[in-house]
C-alpha cells in the first residue's frame, strides 16, 4: 500500500538541510502546468487527463493548424480560456505571490493562464514564455484584440466544435489568433532574453510542474549558475532535465505554502 501522505505537508529532511541558514536572494520560480493542475486546469502530459492524451497537438497547436482550420483551432481556445476564467488560484499561487512581494523573486512560467496573476504577482512581473490566453492578436497585422468577450463554440452533434475568429478592427483583413506560442514558433525574444537574465543570476532556481520536455523553455534549468541551488516540487519523480540539488514529490498546492515560507523567512 502507498504510503498516505501526512495532513500537513512537510519538507524533505534532505531538503531542508540544503535550505537550513540560507537566505537567497535572487530567487526564479520556473512554473509548467502542473503549476495550475489543482486549480483544476490540465496539463499537458499527466497521465490520461493530460491535453496531449486526448487531443492531437499537430492538429492544434502549430502554424500549419491554424493555417488549415481555424474555426476549429480558435474554439479550442476559446473553450480552455473558459475552464481558466472558471479556475482560480490555489495556495500555491498564493504562497509564490506572496514570494514576490516579500523578495521579488522573478516569476517565469510556461503556462498560458493568469493565476499567478490573479493570486497577487503583478502582470508586468510574469514571464509568459509561452505567451497567454488572454492576449490573441491578429494573425495578419499582429494588432493586439485583447479583451474579446468569451465566447461559445457550435456545437454540431458528433462534429468538433468550431468557432469563427473575430475580424482585426485595425486592418480588417485578419482575425484574432490565440497570443499562445505553437511549435515551430519561435518564443518572444524580450521575454526569453529577460527569462534567461533572470535564471542566469539566480541563486536559488524552483522549479514547479514541469516535465521538462519542451526547448527552449526547459534548457533555462541549464542556464542556473554553478553556485546557485535548484529545487523541484513535483509529484512525479525526476520530471525535469538539467541539475537539480534538492527535490520534494508533493503538489504545488500543498508544498509552495510551506516552501515559500521557508524561502521568505529562513528555516
Ligand atoms: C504537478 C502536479 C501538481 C502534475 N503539482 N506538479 C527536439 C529537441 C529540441 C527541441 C525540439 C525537438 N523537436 C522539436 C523541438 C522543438 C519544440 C519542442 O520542444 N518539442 C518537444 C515536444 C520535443 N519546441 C518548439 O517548437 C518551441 N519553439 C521553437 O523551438 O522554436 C524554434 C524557432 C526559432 C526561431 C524561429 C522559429 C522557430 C515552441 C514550444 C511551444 C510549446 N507550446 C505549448 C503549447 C502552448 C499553447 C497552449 O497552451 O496550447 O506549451 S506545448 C505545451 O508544453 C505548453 C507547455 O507550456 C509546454 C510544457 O509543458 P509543461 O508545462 O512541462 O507541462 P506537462 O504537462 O508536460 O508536465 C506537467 C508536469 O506537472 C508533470 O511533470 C507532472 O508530474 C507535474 N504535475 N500535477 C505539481 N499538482
Amino acid at each position: 500500500m502507498p504510503a498516505v501522505p501526512p495532513f500537513t505537508p512537510q519538507l524533505p529532511e534532505a531538503l531542508q538541510a540544503l535550505l537550513a541558514g540560507r537566505r537567497f536572494q535572487r530567487i526564479v520560480v520556473f512554473s509548467g502546468a502542473g503549476m495550475s493542475a489543482d486549480s483544476g486546469i490540465a496539463t499537458f502530459r499527466s497521465g490520461e487527463r493530460g491535453l496531449w492524451t486526448a487531443f492531437d497537438p499537430q492538429q492544434l497547436a502549430t502554424p500549419e493548424a491554424w493555417q488549415r482550420d481555424r474555426e476549429l483551432v480558435w474554439a479550442w481556445y476559446e473553450w480552455r480560456r473558459g475552464q481558466v476564467m472558471a479556475a482560480a488560484p490555489h495556495a500555491g499561487h498564493r504562497a509564490v505571490a506572496a514570494l514576490w512581494h516579500a523578495t521579488g523573486a522573478s516569476i517565469v512560467t510556461q503556462n498560458v493562464d493568469d493565476l499567478h496573476e490573479r493570486a497577487g504577482v503583478p502582470e508586468t512581473a510574469v514571464l509568459h514564455l509561452h505567451g497567454s490566453l488572454f492576449a490573441p492578436r491578429c494573425d495578419r497585422c499582429g494588432a493586439a484584440q485583447r479583451g474579446l468577450p468569451p465566447a461559445v463554440p457550435v456545437l454540431v452533434e458528433g462534429q468538433p466544435p468550431r468557432l469563427a475568429p473575430p475580424l482585426c478592427p485595425v486592418c480588417r483583413r485578419g482575425c484574432a489568433r490565440p497570443g499562445v506560442v505553437w511549435f515551430g514558433e519561435a518564443l518572444d525574444p524580450l521575454v526569453w532574453e529577460a527569462a534567461r537574465r533572470a535564471v542566469g543570476d539566480c541563486d536559488l532556481l524552483l522549479v514547479v510542474g514541469t516535465s521538462g520536455v519542451v526547448y527552449p523553455a526547459a534548457g533555462l534549468i541549464g542556464c542556473v549558475p554553478a553556485e546557485a541551488v535548484v529545487v523541484e516540487l513535483n509529484p512525479q519523480p525526476g520530471a525535469s532535465a538539467g541539475r537539480i540539488d534538492g527535490r520534494w514529490e508533493e503538489t504545488a498546492a500543498r508544498g509552495l505554502p510551506l516552501l515559500c515560507a521557508v524561502l521568505r523567512d529562513g528555516s
